[in-house]
């Protein structure tokens, strides 16, 4: 069954425009710094998507992750509301009631002591960074400004200067050199070459547990478990950048969990603000963000009581386990279903949990017109790279309509 395309009743608050004048609008007044799908939202609920002529489209991407509960989730939404109408932002100039029963929240959900609040990805990244080098000069004593820190070939960690110095992707580095100095890029998945990059001078390895842009690229297992014993024996901290993988996605609270492994350095994001607000955050224990006095690093929004209402709402979410389950339970109707369409029109795919990275025929089209073809079936998906997609739907999809986007997965590649 593909999406209903009926045309739903008018809400009478929606844009005045239509789809082809909005998108036409923004030819001119934005950033070309995305090539959208031809397809303006308007609406959503759930797993559901509405754009402005009313046509409904199942949402396989959720927010590249960043709604794993779905659209507009009652109790968050509700926690939102709660929030708006005391209190939304103090700066931490000041306490605010939410921020300690969040950081105690989270703290407690990933089973590391201490939480710093940013607010997005790319700023717990930047954070966990700096944190790591002060631990070096200060704890472990690497000279002043030597520290270096090993990262992973095809990462993606967000898009500063200083994160896109170590990516090995030219599209993402090109025209915005120079770049920071201090990082050595190793294969992924290779424990070999990372324990070969590291030495006295080294803070810390930051990794992705499974690398999302790269394709859901899941490493053979004990590859983690690796990392966790050759950076304890080698005195490196271990930074798992969770902000895609983590919170559920996989079928477990975070993505290092499936192999028992307690990195030293947590960076979460995406999911944790709900889908409704920018909520990141650097956890880990005291001996490593001890290492933060007051005034040494900051941000305006970090730590909102409104970030921070929805935040606690989140963990509330997760401690139960349920969406977890989820997760990993339809995640075996997502592989089947990959598993039968391979030599259909999939070439290769990996998948954990309600993510997966399918690899097309290229002989069928580039991902980028796969996901045109889905989109006419009513599903939204991303491509990454070549043809390759991503599918990442909300955790609380259910399995008829997992099973309808596989559908639509294979009418488009029969
Ligand atoms: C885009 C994908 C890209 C991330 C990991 C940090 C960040 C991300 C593991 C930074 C962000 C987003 C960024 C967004 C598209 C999406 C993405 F992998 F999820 F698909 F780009 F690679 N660590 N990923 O995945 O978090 O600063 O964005 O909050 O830039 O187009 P952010």
């Amino acid at each position: 069954m593909t999406a209903p395309t009926r045309t739903a009743p008018d809400h009478g608050s929606r844009s005045a425009r239509s789809s082809q004048e909005l998108i036409r609008a923004e030819e001119s007044s934005l950033a070309h710094n995305y090539h959208p799908l031809p397809v303006v939202v308007a609406r959503a609920e759930g797993v559901w998507v509405e754009d402005v002529e009313g046509r409904r489209y199942l949402d396989m991407l959720a927010g590249y992750s960043a709604l794993n509960f779905g659209h507009r989730h009652p109790e968050l939404i509700a926690a939102a509301h709660r929030q708006l109408d005391e209190l939304t932002l103090t700066s931490r100039a000041f306490h605010n009631d939410r921020l300690a029963g969040f950081a105690e929240g989270l703290a407690e959900l990933t089973g590391l002591g201490m939480v710093l609040p940013m607010n997005t990805g790319a700023e717990a990244v930047e954070s966990a960074i700096k944190v790591a080098r002060k631990w070096a000069y200060e704890v472990k004593g690497v000279a002043p400004d030597q520290a270096t820190i090993v990262v992973a070939a095809d990462n993606f960690h967000g898009r500063t200067t200083t994160i896109v110095s170590f990516s090995s992707d030219p599209t993402a580095r090109e025209g915005f050199g120079p770049f920071a100095p201090g990082f050595r890029v190793v294969p992924y998945n290779d424990l070999a070459a990372m324990e070969a990059a590291i030495d006295e001078t080294t803070a810390a390895v930051l990794i992705e547990p499974i690398q999302g842009e790269a394709g859901v690229i899941i490493p053979d297992d004990g590859y983690l478990r690796g990392v966790r014993e050759l950076t304890r024996r080698t005195g490196v901290l271990f930074i798992a950048d969770e902000i895609q993988s983590g919170l559920g996605r996989t079928g477990t609270t975070l993505a290092v969990d499936h192999e028992s492994v307690r990195p030293d350095v947590l960076t979460l994001g995406k999911a944790l603000g709900g889908g409704i607000v920018p909520v990141s955050a650097v956890v880990a224990d005291r001996e490593v963000l001890g290492v933060l006095r007051p005034g040494e690093h900051g941000s305006t929004f970090g730590g909102n009581p409104l970030s921070a209402a929805v935040g606690t709402a989140v963990v509330d979410l997760l401690r139960t386990g349920e969406f977890q389950r989820r997760a990993a339970e339809l995640g075996e109707v997502l592989g089947d279903g990959l598993a039968r369409l391979t030599g259909k029109g999939v070439v290769g795919y990996r998948c954990r949990g309600l993510w997966a990275g399918v690899d097309v025929d290229p002989a069928l089209g580039t991902g980028r017109e796969v996901s045109e073809r889905l989109m006419g079936e009513g599903i939204l998906v991303k491509d990454t790279h070549g043809s390759t997609i991503r599918l990442a739907p909300p955790l609380t999809i259910t399995r008829e309509e997992l099973e309808s986007s596989l559908a639509a997965l294979e009418k488009v590649l029969g």
